[in-house]
Formats: structure tokens, sequence, C-alpha cells
């Protein structure tokens, strides 16, 4: 039986594309550059697989133009935000992601932010590297703690709880918002709160961990904002239509939030360039996921759900 055929958008790992050459008819973006609609709408002619990254956009009006070749969507990501799943679902077109796999490097990354945005890295590391650092005082850059304060997370999902675990480490006093209230063994003591206001309230830290849905455009607005205590310190390494950029420059302005760690942007790639002027936001381009056993392990996850798909079997992670 001939093997088949399967488009790689991205340039995945190398140990995820000779795998991948090795079980299937692949052609691979080596250009890497994001797939256009253009190429998306051929290759669900030319191809019965197509593994994509957060960059490739599956909309409505994409999938309206697809042939019937096309059977599955293998996802190289855990949101699927670029995906109308009606639509693909309403083709016959299976869908799946990679979650699990991504959790503890997007974690270590939201805490990498968090202790950052915290402690003046941007303006510490600008001021070293440049050669302008020509004293020194005990009110110099002085930052805010991150040992023993409070935690906000919203979406307590995979992520979420990872990144919890990290800041166990810290002795963090760890509060979060869900669609439901976890079970005991899976909170390990974090305080449930009902809605995103309660949460806001006692929010010393916040860090974003939920999906980019209609209902969480914008969920950090210049109401919640006004929520925090002041000097709040803010995480996004979800999505970056998590937040109102305008209403983040605002709180920051009036003190509502004294500093941002953001790996996510409303604009992507290219980020806020009203941002760069703030030495309080520590940004990064979007690269919760990007450490090399990571990548492996979501190109492998993409590949086993590739495999079970063409195996007959339900993939592990079908939406
Ligand atoms: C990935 C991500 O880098 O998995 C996700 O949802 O946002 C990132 O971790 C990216 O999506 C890879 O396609």
């Amino acid at each position: 039986m001939s093997k088949p055929r399967l488009w790689i958008t991205r340039r995945l790992s190398d140990a995820t594309l000779a795998r991948a050459a090795r079980d299937y008819d692949v052609v691979i973006n080596h250009e890497d550059l994001p797939g256009t609609a253009e190429q998306l709408i051929a290759a669900s002619a030319d191809f019965d697989a197509i593994l994509p990254c957060h960059s490739e956009h599956f909309s409505a009006g994409v999938v309206a133009q697809f042939s019937d070749r096309l059977k599955i969507v293998a996802n190289h990501s855990v949101g699927v935000d670029h995906c109308d799943l009606p639509a693909l679902k309403g083709h016959g077109i299976v869908v799946t992601n990679t979650p699990d796999v991504l959790s503890d490097a997007t974690a270590e990354l939201a805490m990498l932010l968090m202790l950052g945005a915290a402690r003046n890295a941007v303006a510490g590391d600008r001021i070293v590297r440049s050669g302008a650092w020509d004293s020194w005082s005990p009110a110099f850059m002085v930052g805010k703690q991150v040992t023993d304060a409070r935690v906000g997370i919203i979406g307590m999902g995979r992520v979420g709880r990872a990144f919890a675990a990290k800041a166990r480490g810290f002795n963090m006093e760890i509060h979060y918002y869900n669609r439901s209230e976890l079970r005991a063994d899976q909170a390990k003591g974090a305080v449930y709160h009902d809605s995103v206001e309660s949460l806001l309230g006692v929010a010393d830290f916040l860090s974003l961990h939920c999906p980019a849905t209609p209902e969480t455009t914008n969920l950090m607005n210049t109401d919640r904002f006004a929520l925090l205590p002041a000097g709040a310190v803010m995480v996004n390494t979800a999505r970056g239509a998590l937040v109102d950029e305008a209403a983040l420059l605002n709180a920051l302005a009036q003190g509502q939030i004294s500093a941002a760690g953001l790996d996510c942007f409303q604009t992507e790639p290219g980020g806020n360039p009203a941002f760069a002027a703030h030495d309080n936001i520590f940004m990064l381009p979007h690269i919760g996921s990007a450490t090399r056993k990571t990548r492996d392990a979501m190109g492998f996850r993409a590949l086993d759900n590739l495999d079970a798909f063409f195996n007959g079997k339900t993939p592990g992670d079908l939406l």
C-alpha cells in the first residue's frame, strides 16, 4: 500500500522530520514560511494529511474551498484557535493537537517572564550590556518579591497546573479560576475562585493559561485590570487575544500593574511597537514551547496521531 501523502508546513525538529520521511510520502516546507490560504487550499487536493503549526489559519472561508482528499489536520500545537473546528469537522476532516508534552516548557517560560518582569530584567540587562552601569544604590532597581507572594492562575489545565507546580517551589500562595473546580489531588491546596473577578482581587501575580476562544477574547480589559491589587505583575504565555493591549498600557501608566511578562501578542509575528518604550514589559517572541526536548515531543505526538488515524484507530488527541 502506498504511504499517505503528508504536508508539513514548517521546519519541525530533525527527529520529527526524519520519522515523518520514514513513514509518509512527505513534503516539507523547507522555506519555513507560514502556509498561505492558497497553499492550504491547494494542499487539500494534493495531500491526505497536513501537519501544521499555529501559523497556518484554517478559517471557515479557507476550509469551504477544500477538496475532498484531505482527511486529517494533525496540529503541532496545543492551541487550536487557528482552526475553525466546526468547519473542519463539517468537511469530514479529523483534527488533533499536542497537549501535555509542552506544559513544562511553557510553564518554565511563564516563570521566567514572571521573575524577569518582577525583577527588572529588561532594564537591568540593558544597563549592564550598554556599559551605562556607573553607579549603585540600595534604591536601585528594586523589584517585587515572588517568594511567598500570592499568584492567581486563570485556566488550571495542564499548563496552568505545571505553572502552579513551579510556583510552589517559590512557596507562592496559589489561587485559580477555572471553568470547574479541580479535584483535591489536582488542586494540591490551590484556592478555587468561581469568577475571574474574585481571583483578580488577590492576584499580586497573575498568569494566564486559558485557550483563546470567543469567550476569552480581551479577558483582561480595563475593568478587570482595575480589580488587581495595585502593583500586580501579569504574565501571558497563552494567547495575545486574551489581553486588551491598550488597557494593559493604561494599567501600567496608572500603576495598577507594575510590570508584565508577555510571550504572546495580539499581532504575531511583530508584537506591539508601543510596548517597546516600557522597560517593565519583559517580552519574548512566542517561544513558550521552544525547547529541543519539547519540539521533538510535539512532533512525535502529532505523528502518533497521524499513525493512529492511518492505522484505522482513533487518534489519542482527537478534538
Ligand atoms: C507552539 C503554542 O510553539 O502549542 C501552542 O499552542 O502556542 C506554541 O507552543 C506553536 O503553536 C507551534 O505550532
